[in-house]
């Protein structure tokens, strides 16, 4: 390769150049020059965070159709493709060096083979565009959480949607110590139509871990795209494995006790699970909805936001059930929907959301009408079920005082969650910081969504809502989260909730806002301010705490029908998990901890135990508090 000073000196405008080098990292010369070679951009474009610079992005997001404005002189719509509307799990694969191997759960590529398919398929790929270069930083910046990021872009729906989603990171660059650890990112969105990558069938991202670089190609979703979510939460748990620290899929935020106590609670839920709007319940406040790094300081577990976004599905969002959302998308607050319908009017509609089907509009399959049917003589819905609206958190009014304190949050708490319709209680505590890793984090399991390809509603094996995202041997991962609870001296509690448990005439047992009351309980639980029963599956709310929950805080009754309904003991169904999940694990998981097996049969043995006395079915009342 040339010399790479060269490259940029011959490749970019005196401005821009000038821009680049007040980065004085070689590392980073390099990675634009080699970027340069390969993509072959038109232009090059550095962007310095300032507000020229950034409102450039979003003027030309606009300008090239990637993005249409809307009414609100504030928001814009992007529209993926029609095959290109999540994240694609299939085509998202680790290059491995020789010798190595991930296990079978991850999807993996020699390496050098990888490398090879991933730059034809970026060779040239920016031909007749321009490069943006964007500076980042995952998590506060000048903080032992943060991790400096480079992202290449020919996508400026991609450089705009992560300047509201990520902290700007230019300066910070500018101050690096020297050899800090670095993410690299490199898109393209290939060939465009109308603003749309077309050349889906040829997509794929490439984790190049060995040199903490992430390649993504002939696609734009934002999974797949935004250097800074997704991909970066690979590099970042293969980051957390060496240093002894946990990168999570989970949400962080500040539940409210009595007398203004706050206590801090990160969440794991699968996509399309409830996290974002668990996050945002009322009364409480948000730090983060997606990714928190956790790390131990002094003997307790200190967490961030690794964000300063939110990146929300934005389907059955109404005034009534999230008038917070609801209000903040009506705001003059800058925002980006993706995969709504624009009205004639140039309104975003989604759906679900309380008002009658619109009449036609544009959406991600053109000009759309009602009864437009697919290839396959499918209906297509006037906005797809993973729509999303991409907005900053500054200025939300719950946000927590927290957000960029660069020495985080101690966590008092974590909580597992997935979609369930007949297994978990609404809410439970762990035996202990090892049962709750094994029995909730490592076994939970969720039925699909929208936000991955592939059908929904099948139930999956989900462990730690992180299983997309895990990049070292699921054994290792596990055994990590049983070491790390060994090195604190203040342990969370680790609970498990589920949202989505049914009747037996098929309706959900809880609404919605029922989520405040499980938060309630576990803030509670975490102060000492609440008992527990103990059961054989963890420790459970006595119905007279609940009671006095749902009265404070959703002002109506919980019924001890409701009660014996909902938190009843299932066996059959609980039994049948465990034998699952040591299933999964004994069978695929060739470096699972022994702990997993123990932990798993001594949970059967109890549920046995009990079904022996009380039977299959079993009233919350037949046990005991602890
Ligand atoms: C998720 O699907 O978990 C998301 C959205 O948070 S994305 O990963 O960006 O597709
Ligand atoms: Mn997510």
């Amino acid at each position: 390769m040339r010399e790479a000073i060269s490259i940029l000196e011959s490749t970019l405008t005196d401005a821009n150049f000038r821009k680049l080098l007040a980065i004085t990292d070689r590392r980073v010369h390099r990675f634009v020059a080699d970027a340069i070679e390969l993509c072959r951009p038109m232009k090059v474009f550095v962007c310095d965070d300032s507000k020229m610079d950034t409102e450039y992005i979003r003027r030309t997001a606009i300008a090239r159709n990637e993005e249409t404005p809307l009414a609100n002189p504030y928001h814009t719509v992007h529209f993926d493709g029609f095959y290109d509307q999540a994240r694609d799990k299939e085509r998202t694969v680790y290059l491995v060096p020789e010798g190595e191997s991930l296990g079978q759960h991850l999807p993996q590529m020699d390496r050098k083979k990888g490398l090879e398919i991933t730059r034809n398929r970026l060779n040239g790929s920016m031909d007749n565009k321009k490069m943006v270069v964007r500076f980042f930083c995952l998590g506060p910046l000048d903080s032992p959480f943060s991790i400096p990021v480079v992202q290449i872009t020919d996508s400026f729906y991609v450089a705009h949607s992560e300047d509201l989603l990520y902290r700007r990171g230019y300066d910070y660059f500018r101050r690096l110590p020297d050899e800090k650890e670095i993410f690299w990112m490199l898109h393209s969105s290939g060939k465009l139509m109308l603003g749309t990558s077309i050349d889906w069938e040829n997509r794929g991202v490439a984790i190049d871990y060995k040199e903490n670089t992430v390649y993504s190609y002939n696609t734009q979703y934002a999974g797949n795209t935004l250097g800074l979510k997704k991909l970066a939460l690979r590099l970042a748990i293969r980051k957390a494995d060496r240093e002894n620290w946990l990168a999570e899929h989970m949400f962080l935020m500040a539940v409210k006790g009595p007398s203004g106590r706050k206590t801090y609670l990160t969440g794991a839920f699968p996509s399309g699970c409830g996290k974002t709007s668990t996050s945002m319940t009322r009364g409480n406040n948000i730090v983060g909805d997606d990714i928190t790094y956790i790390r131990e300081v002094d003997g307790k577990a200190r967490a961030v936001n690794v964000e300063r976004g939110i990146f929300g599905i934005i389907r059955s969002v109404t005034q009534k059930d999230d008038p917070l959302i609801w209000d903040l998308l009506h705001s003059r607050r800058p925002a980006i929907f993706t995969n709504v319908l624009i009205t004639e009017d140039e309104n975003p509609r989604w759906l679900d959301d309380d008002q009658p089907v619109p009449k036609g509009g544009t959406n991600y399959s053109g000009e759309w009408f009602p009864g437009k049917v697919n290839r396959d003589g499918e209906e297509i819905p006037y906005a797809h079920k993973n729509a999303r609206y991409t907005i900053g958190l500054d200025g939300f009014p719950n946000l927590d005082g927290s957000l960029d304190d660069p020495r985080g949050v101690e966590i008092g708490g974590i909580i597992y969650g997935g979609r369930d319709m007949d297994t978990w209680v609404p809410v439970q505590e762990s035996l202990d910081w090892a049962h709750g890793v094994v029995t909730m984090g490592a076994s939970l399991e969720s039925e699909s969504t929208a936000a991955t390809l592939g059908p929904s509603g099948v139930r999956k094996f989900q462990p730690f809502s992180n299983m997309d995202f895990i990049s070292i041997p699921l054994g290792k991962y596990i055994q990590n989260h049983l070491d790390f609870g060994l090195r604190l001296s203040a342990v969370p509690k680790v609970f498990a909730v589920n949202y989505f448990l049914l009747g037996p005439d098929g309706y959900y047992l809880n609404r919605k806002d029922a989520k405040i009351a499980w938060l309630q309980w576990m803030e509670a639980r975490i102060n000492g301010d609440a008992e527990a029963i103990a059961t054989p599956t963890g420790l459970i709310p006595t119905h007279a705490d609940l009671e006095t929950i749902f009265r404070e805080k959703l002002d109506r009754d919980y019924t001890l029908e409701s009660y014996e309904e909902q938190f009843k003991l299932r066996i059959p169904e609980q039994l049948e998990k465990t034998e699952r999940i040591a299933g999964i694990y004994r069978d695929t998981v060739p470096d699972s901890p022994r702990a997993i097996f123990d932990i798993l049969d001594a949970q059967k043995a109890r549920l046995e135990e009990a079904r022996t006395e009380f039977g299959d079915y079993v009233s919350p009342l037949s046990f005991s508090r602890s």
